[in-house]
């Protein structure tokens, strides 16, 4: 009856490393790339597109581009802290001239510009506060203009 009782120890033993599979490090998949224009051309202040989609436990490269004549930000304080970081590469020309780590809690794009922001979403939820809060010299916001996204993290 005592190998019996080790017999057995040992079957639930060998079955542990299959009940306890690790995902390892999130942040080092091939990511999935999302690209977000910030502005339009000819100056129209919206997000192209204006509704995101995320799953969590993915790494997500978001290319945020600027391809108009203002400055603009692409703020979201849920997104923010909803993610965990792993760098954002500000892009120069096709080049990667700095890359910077830690938490994120805006980005803000010059005109012709283009920066990615590498992620991994880690908690879920529909929230639309996406926005550039830019503000043109008359008073009015972009955000007032047009400038707001949803997004969502399944
Ligand atoms: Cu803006």
């Amino acid at each position: 009856m005592r190998n019996a009782g080790a017999v057995l120890i040992f079957l639930v033993l060998a079955s542990l490393p299959m009940i306890t599979h690790a995902a390892g490090d999130l942040t080092r998949q091939v990511p999935i790339e999302v690209v977000v224009e910030l502005g339009t051309r000819d100056g129209e202040m919206r997000f192209v597109p204006d509704r995101l989609e995320f799953e969590t436990g993915k790494l997500y490269k978001l290319v945020l581009v600027n391809p108009s004549p203002h400055k603009h930000y692409f703020t979201s304080p849920t997104l923010a802290a909803k993610v965990f970081t792993r760098k954002v590469d500000v892009m120069y020309a096709g080049n990667r001239v700095a890359e910077i780590k830690g938490n994120i809690a805006e980005i803000e794009v010059f005109p012709g510009g283009h920066s990615e922001w590498w992620f991994v979403p880690v908690s879920t939820g529909t929230f639309s506060d996406l926005h550039c809060h830019v503000k043109e010299p008359g008073g009015a916001s972009h955000k007032d203009m047009g400038m707001v996204g949803t997004i969502t993290i399944r």
